[in-house]
Formats: C-alpha cells, structure tokens, sequence
C-alpha cells in the first residue's frame, strides 16, 4: 500500500504532503478541512469581488475628478443615504463571513462519543502516543504506547525507503480508523508545539500542565504528513507528524497482530 501511495504523490493523485511550490491548500480528508475549504472558496469570491469594486471606484475616481477638467469644486460635503449603504454593506459581508467562520469553529469542539482516544504528548524533539480505551486494549487490559521519531538522511538512505519523504517520515506511524470518532488528547511535556496535520484542517497546541481536546473523524484511507506548528526550540523542524488512516477492520487487526512493523 505504502508503494501504491507514493505512486499517487508522483502521479499528483492525492496531495496529503507539502508539494514543491504549492499553492493550494492539501486535500480534505476530514469533513473540517471540507468546510475550511469550503469556507476558504467563500472568502476568496468575497475579496476578489472587494478587490474589483474599490479597484473600479478608484479608477473611477481618478479619471472623473481630476484637476483639468474639474477647476470648480463640488459644493456638497455629507449623504445620508451614501453613509447608510457604505456601512451597512460592509456590516452585512462581515456577518455573512462570521457565520460559517463560528459554525466550523464550534464544531471542532464538539465532541460526540468517541469510540478512541489518541494522546498525544509534545517532547522536545519528538512526539509520543498512546491509544488506551480501544477495544483491542481492553481485552489486553493494556495500552499501546509508542514514540515517533523522524527517520535521518542516513535512516532513509540505508532502509527500504522508496517514495519516502525526507524530513517528513518518521520510525513509526500513528495508525488510526477511518469512519470512527476519535477523541484527541494533546499535551506536552516540556515546552509549547503544536500537532498539525493539514489535511484533516487541525492544528492543536500542546501546552505541558493543560490537556486540549479535540475530535476528528477521518473520511479516507491514506498516508498523512503533518509537524509541529510552534517553535519549541532548536530541532522545531525535525519532529514531524506521519499518520497511516485503515478502514476500522483492519486497523483492528494490524493494532492487535503487527504493530512493531508499522
Ligand atoms: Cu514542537
């Protein structure tokens, strides 16, 4: 599968990853970063149409109202009516931008019933998970916790590394469902980072001594490239975020059967 992947990032396929000289947001795999996406198409026809009018009445204005052929100033200095529309129109766009802007912004927050919980913990320059009320977990009575490195140069060249990405792959990968309601835990244990991933539109501070919580439904399978998103020190850029997504059976059995090789 990891071939057939990185097959689909040459191919431009499916853009989970940063791509030289992108542009355009990665895609969406969580129904937030479809609403962010959604959202962000809203915002650009809003300014692009801002950009034209005020661009226009200036022109406009230049043209109209220049020294030659306007020796004789105009006598009126207020409207009413003009004031009314030039502050109400600009009040109504904002309302209209404020309104999807909170409904996808409470709706990270909500949280409703997971079936896993993920915690996530923020090292100075590493990230550790731990997955503790799975089904599988609670047949063993255990949990599964594993720490993510990134894998160096050297680690590439020497492995079985093909369609790797440098700086962006690490030891192991988280591995979590698709379709599932997954609670996420975030804290950190010494300084500030932040737990990224863009194709699922999250971005949570880790901060040590405060627990934040968050919840993400992942809506297709793949290979998720993310890193930490606040400077916590010299090796800020070398602790990314790799994140393996399953249909729910089997991400049941790989977590129960063949964890160590993922
Ligand atoms: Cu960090």
């Amino acid at each position: 599968m990891i071939e057939f992947l990185a097959l689909c990032y040459e191919q431009n396929v499916i853009c989970d990853a940063p791509e030289v000289w992108q542009l355009k947001l990665q895609d969406p795999s969580s129904s937030i970063m479809e609403g962010i996406l959604m959202f962000n198409k809203h915002l650009l026809f809003i300014i692009i149409v801002i950009v034209v009018l005020v661009g226009w009445l200036l022109i406009n204005t230049i043209y109209s109202f220049e020294n030659a052929s306007n020796y004789k100033p105009a006598q009126f200095f207020h409207s009413n009516p003009l004031e009314i529309v030039w502050t109400s129109i600009p009040a109504l766009v904002l309302l209209s931008l404020a309104s999807p802007s909170f409904t996808l912004l409470y709706s990270m927050d909500e949280i409703s019933e997971p079936e896993l919980s993920l915690k996530v913990l923020g090292h100075q320059w590493y990230w550790s998970y731990e997955i503790s009320d799975f089904n599988s977990c609670k047949e063993n009575a255990q949990s599964l916790k594993y720490t993510c490195y990134m894998l160096t140069n050297e680690e590439l060249q020497s492995g079985n590394c093909k369609g790797f990405f440098r700086l962006l792959e690490t030891n192991k990968r988280v591995v979590l469902p698709t379709n599932t309601h997954i609670r996420l835990l975030v804290s950190a244990t010494d300084v500030l980072h932040s737990w990224t991933i863009p194709s699922f539109g999250l971005k949570v501070d880790a901060c040590p001594g405060r627990l934040n919580q968050l919840n993400l439904f992942i809506k297709r399978f793949g290979v998720f490239f993310g890193q930490c998103s606040e400077i916590c020190g010299v090796n800020h850029g070398f602790m990314p975020i790799v994140l393996l997504t399953l249909p729910s059976v089997q991400y049941h059995y790989l977590i129960m059967t063949n964890l160590e090789n993922l």
